[in-house]
């Protein structure tokens, strides 16, 4: 059975908007969606898509990245820019989806229906955030 394993973007080095690892992201998806068997999957996994509609950028991915790396009973997850979603693989017993949005949240990105962390939000570098609320600090 071919097994794939699922790359996280860890490498990313802050560049904002780099269409680069934007792509990487969007193709590590395509090469899984639908063939996702991982060692790591348990009875209690459970598969969860999370929207998180306002990522910009290479950073958001990394932010987000090392935010669910330190969710307790998160198996495996995939980041995906273009479509603003994230693919989350999670241990049931150890975690739900509350906490995997909180933790989404917490990094300054809504995550489905929760809203992100204003103050963390409003910290985050110019380019991700929403076009809209782009001013002054952080822009490049
Ligand atoms: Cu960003």
């Amino acid at each position: 059975m071919k097994t794939i394993t699922i790359i996280t973007m860890v490498f990313l080095l802050g560049a904002c908007g780099n269409k680069t690892e934007q792509t990487i992201t969007v193709q590590s998806m395509k090469a899984t969606e639908g063939t996702v068997v991982l060692t790591t999957l348990s009875a209690n996994s459970k598969k969860e898509m999370v929207n998180i509609p306002t990522v910009q950028c290479g950073m958001c991915d990394m932010n987000i990245t090392s935010a669910l790396e330190k969710v307790s009973g998160v198996q495996e997850f995939l980041v995906n820019i273009d479509d603003k979603n994230v693919f989350v693989i999670f241990d049931s017993h150890k975690t739900d989806l509350s906490k995997i949005e909180k933790a989404i949240s917490m990094v300054g990105y809504q995550a489905n229906q929760m809203k992100a962390d204003p103050v963390v939000y409003d910290a985050l570098m110019g380019c991700c955030k929403l076009p809209k609320d782009r001013k002054g600090k952080g822009m490049m």
